[in-house]
């Protein structure tokens, strides 16, 4: 195997096997020979998650292995994030963003807010287990242009839901646009609960913002 291909596959292993020294030095090393952060991020960690969760589902590994690779990703993510936000121009608009209620995935939604400030957006970041309370909070303090919602789990989709049902009893569902993603939703589940959009992944969720705001 050629040398860059070689370290790509153990860049992935890494992230699978939690090895954080591991993953920083190769990240830095994969830079070095000329690999992009997107591509660092989409061809190798993301799948390496994927793989974890497969590993999960058949029951080789269990939860502390699942938090040892995630913490792994998200070292390589902070590695890579001064690259990609660099990129970022003028504000083009404030999104707040966070992890539904009772979820502290938030792998995927870091991704995204990374990739949102690349591309220019202002990014106020909630965190994990966001209480639509909060988010409400976040909405009349900081006057965002979108509420953007992240949900992994089957059940924290459904805080989703309730997520909205109190931004409308709270009167403030028309003063942002809402986009949910995460691995298990689909449009279908958006329409549903009547989100502005839905974003199968970090790309989708600027295109979507860009979209939105005339960008
Ligand atoms: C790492 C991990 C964990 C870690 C999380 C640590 C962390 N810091 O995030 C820990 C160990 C804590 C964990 C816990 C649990 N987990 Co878990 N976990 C995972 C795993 C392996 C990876 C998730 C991940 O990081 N993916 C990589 C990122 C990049 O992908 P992503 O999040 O989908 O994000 C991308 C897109 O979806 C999109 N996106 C994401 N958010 C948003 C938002 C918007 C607005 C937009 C537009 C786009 C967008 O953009 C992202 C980048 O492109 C997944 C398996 C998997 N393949 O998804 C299981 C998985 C999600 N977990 C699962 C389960 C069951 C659990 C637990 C319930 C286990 C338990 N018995 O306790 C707990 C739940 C804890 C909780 N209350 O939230 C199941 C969920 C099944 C289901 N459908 O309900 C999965 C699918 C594993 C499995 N195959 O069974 N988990």
């Amino acid at each position: 195997m050629p040398e860059k291909e070689e370290m790509q596959q153990q860049l992935k292993d890494a992230v699978i096997k939690g090895n954080r020294n591991a993953v920083e030095s190769l990240i830095r090393a994969l830079l070095s020979e000329g690999a992009t952060p997107e591509e660092i991020m989409d061809r190798m960690m993301i799948p390496a998650m994927d793989v974890v969760g497969e590993q999960f589902s058949r029951g080789d590994i269990f939860l502390p292995e699942m938090m040892i690779a995630a913490r792994a990703m998200n070292t390589g993510l902070a590695i890579l994030k001064p690259m990609l936000v660099a990129k970022g121009a003028a504000t083009k608009g404030r999104v707040v963003l966070g992890s539904a209620k009772g979820d502290i995935h938030d792998v995927g939604k870091n991704i995204v807010s990374m990739v949102l400030e690349g591309a220019g957006y202002e990014v106020i970041d909630l965190g994990i287990d966001v209480s639509p309370e909060k988010f409400i909070a976040a909405i009349n303090e900081h006057k965002p242009d979108f509420v953007l919602m992240s949900a992994l789990i089957t059940l924290t989709m459904t805080a989703m839901e309730d997520a909205m049902k109190a931004f409308k009893s709270a009167g403030v569902r028309d003063k942002v646009r809402i986009g949910v993603g995460g691995a298990p939703l689909t449009q279908d589940f958006a329409d549903k609960i009547g989100a502005d959009f839905y974003g199968k992944d970090a790309r989708a969720a600027v295109t979507k913002c860009n979209e939105l705001t005339g960008h």
